[in-house]
């Protein structure tokens, strides 16, 4: 028989409030999880928790900006969900048997048509209804959306979810293990912020810089005064991305800065010194030492 390869990814976990992502994730992780959810809501793609078996690696992400935007910066961060929805490996759409379909779902639903990501709806809460109204349920998600698989589950009890997670595994591409088996969460701040500054790279660059570029965090401390001091590298992978990156005579390197502090400054709640360096990395995708030194650890 031929050896299995292993298989890795991210996913997203999307739903209205109270459809039960939280308790999902504590079923899957375990309860080491739940600490880090008590923590405000104010990151974007931060990594919820990672899974790891023998076959594979999941990485969660929670993106909660994918509700309705109230404001101008829910409008923000709903854009900045919408780009993450696009390039993760799947997406499970979390609703509520119970509840059945709401104004919620259909807006969310909208939104990822918009998408190419293969989308696993997971129908929650099995626990609390009979086998034949989940029957309807799912006719009737069915109607609506061409969902990759649909899974029942209850996330509370536990029931299915070993199975729902060896659906996702099979949406995810041939890859390392990025982190250890024993590492459940990373730094959600980390995370964000470096996402932060490769977002604005590519919204102020458009085509010029392929979505190849990566960014690291290199230090981040909060000093004595209480600003949070950020030191990042952005990874590129030719000379001339770097010229298009800095800009003329560094202008464009200085807006990305500026216009990722205010948004990290919103994000931490905390005055924000931010430091950007622009490096070549050639191929740096394809090398397993660069990707450990970038933190993907094996
Ligand atoms: P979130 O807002 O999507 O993170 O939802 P939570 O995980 O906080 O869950 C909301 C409520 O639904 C909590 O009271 C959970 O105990 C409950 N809940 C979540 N999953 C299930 C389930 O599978 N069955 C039942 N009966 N209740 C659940
Ligand atoms: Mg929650
Ligand atoms: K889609």
């Amino acid at each position: 028989m031929a050896k299995k390869e292993f298989k890795s990814g991210f996913v997203s976990i999307i739903g209205r409030p109270n459809v039960g992502k939280s308790t999902l994730m504590n079923q899957i992780i375990g309860q080491k999880i739940a600490i880090m959810s008590d923590k405000p809501q104010t990151t974007r793609n931060k990594i919820h928790g990672v899974y790891t078996s023998g076959s594979g690696q999941i990485v969660f992400l929670d993106t909660p900006g994918i509700h309705k935007p109230t404001s101008k910066l829910g409008d923000y961060m709903s854009k900045v969900a919408h780009g993450t929805l696009g390039e993760v490996d799947a997406v499970l759409f979390l609703v509520d048997v119970v509840d059945g379909i709401g104004g919620g779902d259909r807006y969310i639903i909208e939104q990822l048509k918009l998408i190419e990501t293969p989308v696993i709806l997971v129908l929650n809460k099995i626990d609390m209804v009979q086998p034949e109204a989940l029957l309807a349920v799912i006719t009737n998600y069915k109607d609506l959306y061409d969902f990759a698989e649909i899974v029942p589950v209850s996330a509370l009890k536990g029931n299915n979810v070993t199975t729902l997670l060896e659906q996702i595994i099979r949406y995810l591409p041939e890859g390392p293990q990025y982190y250890p088996a024993d590492q459940i969460t990373d730094h959600p701040e980390q995370f964000v912020c470096a996402e932060l500054v490769r977002e604005k790279i590519l919204h102020m660059t458009r085509e010029e810089i392929p979505h190849s570029i990566a960014v690291q965090i290199e230090d981040m401390r909060v000093e004595p005064n209480g600003v949070v001091h950020i030191s990042a590298v952005i990874f590129v992978e030719r000379d001339s991305q770097k010229g298009i990156v800095i800009g003329k005579q560094g202008a464009l390197l200085k807006e990305i800065g500026r216009q990722a502090r205010r948004d990290i400054e919103t994000l931490l709640g905390s005055k924000t010194f931010l430091e950007l360096w622009v490096k070549v990395k050639k191929d740096w995708r394809n090398q397993d030492r660069v990707l450990r030194d970038l933190g993907f650890r094996h």
